[in-house]
């Protein structure tokens, strides 16, 4: 048996969605379990990339069993058009996918109320989200009074409960204000139309995956655990406010997928030789110069769901080494050093000063994390593309210095290096 996730370490984006592709053959179960359509996993396979927000990134390996398992909130329209892209690429998810019926769903009023929140300013900043209902639909999932799920949509029940939901969602966004036109679209019998829609197609991959992945683990079944934006975006443990509203750090994968934590054993945490974040909230390490634009640049970083330009910084160790401890990490992979080649020098963030005094611990407020300066170690830059590079000895040796520096600084040992974004541009060191 063997379970292993892999974790994003910062604010999402850190290419997990490509590390999930390659491992995949190596196991029996990829299995999503937080996140809905607000992540954005990018696979490339040789000249074709696939952008997938729903569904699993082993998706493209036929003897590889997709779940998405109670923890994800599932915009039904999203995954209906993703599963159709794909079919017309030749690969059919009804064969290898299977949907909770336990999963909850994001319903056209999640997103208007979406809309809603991101007009609002929480302490001073927009959260920014990325629009797609998430935290209306696990406010209601926790609310529990309206909340509507997978299995619902099967239920002889479910027309009668859908209307009813519209009606008070109506009233409850006209009395916060919502046009009359943006109304209209959640009318009981337009989105009742909607869910016969969603139920016809989905019916046949809706099941009781928390059952077949503990049947899975106890019959010795291999499960890679695919993490959705990063730990830094954590409800629980990350920059709150400004985070999403799922346990995106390693702490979330056993509530989310329904598998106890006795059947997991390896944890790849993944993140950039640099950061990003897209959205509001502190980034201790931003750089808004040339060296962030070059970054931005290059490593062309802007949103896949959402196309907004991510904000861009140096590597922050502080962080790095909180949420790779609290992931319960063994493994690094460091993302995207191809990016940083031709600088003539990079800088590390060992610590941060905040009021006047040197702290190495993330802080939990974030007008404690806005007040932090980062202190810096330069380190100094190479010269070479490292893109072509396939084995560890071939990067300059400035390039793997940097590596190691940041090794010791999370004290995890980097055991993947990635160069590009294409399948063979990853190593394996360890
Ligand atoms: P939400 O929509 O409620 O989850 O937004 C709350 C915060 O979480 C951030 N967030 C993300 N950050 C990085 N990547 C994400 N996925 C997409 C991608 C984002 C995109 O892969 O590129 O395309 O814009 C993601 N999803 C949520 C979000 O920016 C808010 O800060
Ligand atoms: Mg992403």
């Amino acid at each position: 048996m063997s379970g292993t996730c892999v974790i994003g370490l910062q604010w999402g984006d850190e290419a997990k969605g490509k590390l999930v592709d390659l491992l995949a053959s190596q196991f029996d179960w990829v299995v999503r379990y937080q996140g809905g359509a607000n992540a954005g996993h990018t696979v490339v396979n040789g000249d074709q990339v696939y952008k997938l927000h729903h569904i699993p990134s082993g998706i493209l390996n036929p003897d590889v069993q997709n779940v998405i398992t109670p923890g994800v909130v599932i915009n039904p329209e999203t995954m209906i058009q993703e599963m159709d892209g794909l079919l017309a690429r030749g690969v059919d998810c009804t064969k290898n996918m299977r949907v909770s019926e336990r999963a909850h769903l994001v319903m056209p009023w999640h997103i208007a109320e979406d809309r809603r929140i991101n007009a609002t300013a929480v302490r001073g900043e927009s959260i920014g989200t990325t629009n797609r209902g998430i935290g209306p639909c696990y406010r209601d999932k926790v609310g529990r009074t309206h909340a509507i799920r997978m299995t619902d949509l099967i239920q002889p029940s479910r027309d009668e409960r859908i209307a009813l939901v519209a009606e008070q969602k109506i009233a409850m966004l006209r009395a916060l204000g919502a046009d009359e036109e943006e109304l209209k679209a959640l009318a009981p019998e337009v989105v009742v139309a909607q869910a016969t829609r969603w139920a016809e197609r989905l019916e046949g991959i809706i099941s009781d995956t928390t059952h077949s992945l503990l049947d899975a683990c106890e019959d010795g079944a291999r499960l890679l655990f695919e993490g959705a934006q990063g730990a830094l975006l954590d409800l629980d443990h990350g920059t709150y406010p400004f985070v999403t509203s799922s346990n995106s750090s390693g702490v979330g994968v056993c509530a989310g997928a329904g598998v106890p934590p006795r059947w997991i054993n390896q944890v790849l945490g993944v993140c950039k030789a640099y950061s990003t974040r897209v959205g509001g909230g502190p980034f201790v390490t931003e750089l808004e110069d040339e060296t962030g634009e070059r970054i931005r640049k290059l490593g062309n970083e802007f949103g896949t769901t959402t196309g907004r330009p991510r904000r861009c910084g140096w590597f922050d160790a502080v962080a790095v080494r909180y949420t790779a401890r609290l992931s319960g990490v063994t493994r690094i992979a460091l993302m995207m050093m191809d990016v940083l080649a031709h600088l003539d020098e990079l800088k590390v963030c060992v610590a941060y000063e905040l009021d006047g005094e040197r702290i190495e611990r993330f802080p939990s407020h974030p007008e404690q994390l806005r007040r932090c300066k980062p202190i810096y170690e330069t380190i100094p830059g190479w010269k070479e593309p490292v893109d072509e590079v396939r084995r560890e000895e071939d990067f300059p040796a400035g390039a793997l210095a940097y590596v190691r520096r940041i090794e010791e600084l999370i004290g995890i040992p980097v055991a993947v290096l990635s160069v590009g974004p294409d399948r063979a541009q990853t190593i394996f060191t360890k």
